[in-house]
């Protein structure tokens, strides 16, 4: 393959329902499409989901939206491949800035599949032919309001809910979420909010009492020390997210035993084929995985849903339908699910059609390198 022309676009879309982290709260999100055009005119898309501001990682929108133009784009533009495993190589001096590169990584398996006829779930190694979606939900602001977001989305049959805690917003919700629905598959994210003081360490060890599938990133994303300390006191999984921005972030937290589950996001892992890997990895150890999500648009969120047809993927994944974040998506169809699951896509590529008119109505800047 050659990619001969690539672009940026900056597409803002609003969010159906705001969602608060122990962090930030959002209404809207800026996520940047990457273009790719081949030699022959084939297109390939990628997204690019950081967040706005440096809260979840140390990306933004704006640095990621720099790093691309001036460095990953560059390189890859004109250069001869074979394989989309081969791309990262081509920007392999660049440290970090994963959610950059998954972008453009992204968009070079979307080009690759669809060239060779092949799905994108398959290119991976996929052999599911469905997968299971779960609903993250952000913090409320009461119980009762976080009651009625968990009845919809289970309602709308989804059979697993994460709920967002933080220091003074956990054992309470926790324990009226579990009493109205006490067969619900149930899981908590701190968003590494926690720090290690007797009352908060009181807190996330209260959890251990109401049948969680896993408590998601308590700590720091460097503190492995912590969460090895916690997983020896509580029953319920640890499970990581911000802790593993790549493979020797997993080896060590295994070592450590600082996790039982692990959170797989392509965003942060840099891409589709970091991601494979740490799932293979993970598997190799007996960890369970699922894919975690960024609110993705159509495109990182077609992604996510190929990758989460791998054998290793057994927990609910982070890929609720399109509907469930946005009234319009990027692409058509949009991510449908029934009861929870969504059908992985047989067509080539990531089996979506972007909608051209609707990114570039919703598209604030673009731009262009090429060779
Ligand atoms: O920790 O999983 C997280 C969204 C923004 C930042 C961090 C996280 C999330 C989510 C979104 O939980 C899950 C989704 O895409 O449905
Ligand atoms: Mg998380």
């Amino acid at each position: 393959m050659l990619v001969t022309n690539a672009s940026l676009h900056l597409v803002r879309l609003p969010l159906v329902h705001e969602f608060r982290t122990s962090s930030h709260a959002k209404n809207h999100l800026d996520h940047i499409l990457v273009r790719l055009v081949d030699q022959d005119g084939a297109v390939g898309w990628g997204e690019i989901a950081s967040p706005s501001d440096p809260y979840y990682s140390p990306e933004t929108v704006d640095t990621c939206w720099l790093v691309a133009e001036r460095y990953l784009l560059p390189a890859l533009v004109g250069q001869r491949w074979q394989h989309p495993s081969e791309v990262p190589g081509t920007w392999a001096k660049v440290r970090g800035h994963r959610f950059a590169k998954a972008g453009v990584d992204i968009a070079a398996w979307a080009l690759w599949s669809a060239d060779d006829g092949v799905p994108l779930a398959r290119a991976l190694g996929g052999t599911r032919t469905s997968v299971v979606a779960g609903v993250s939900l952000g913090i409320e602001p009461t119980v009762d309001a976080l009651l009625e977001q968990v009845a919809k989305q289970v309602g709308a049959g989804y059979p697993r809910v994460k709920l967002k805690i933080a220091p003074g917003w956990d054992v309470e919700p926790v324990r009226q979420v579990r009493r109205a629905f006490p067969e619900l598959m149930l899981h908590v994210d701190a968003n590494g909010a926690y720090g290690e003081s007797a009352e908060e360490l009181r807190a996330l060890r209260a959890l251990d009492d109401y049948g969680l599938s896993m408590i998601e990133q308590p700590f720091g994303p460097r503190n492995l020390l912590a969460h090895a300390a916690l997983q020896r006191g509580v029953e319920t999984p640890i499970c990581l997210d911000e802790s593993v921005d790549t493979l020797d972030d997993l080896r060590t937290a295994i070592v450590l035993g600082a996790l039982k589950v692990l959170n797989i996001k392509v965003s942060r892992m840099g891409g589709l084929g970091a991601a494979v890997a740490a799932h293979d990895l993970a598997g190799e150890h007996g960890i369970p995985v699922w894919c975690g999500g960024m609110h993705e648009f159509g495109v990182g969120r077609a992604a996510n849903v190929a990758l989460s047809s791998l054998p290793g993927f057994s927990l609910p994944s982070d890929v609720s339908a399109s509907d469930k974040y946005y009234a319009r998506d990027v692409i058509v169809p949009p991510v449908a699910a029934a009861a929870g699951v969504v059908q992985v896509p047989t067509a080539p590529g990531l089996g979506h059609a972007v909608d051209d008119a609707f990114v570039a109505a919703t598209t604030l800047r673009s731009a262009e390198v090429s060779g």
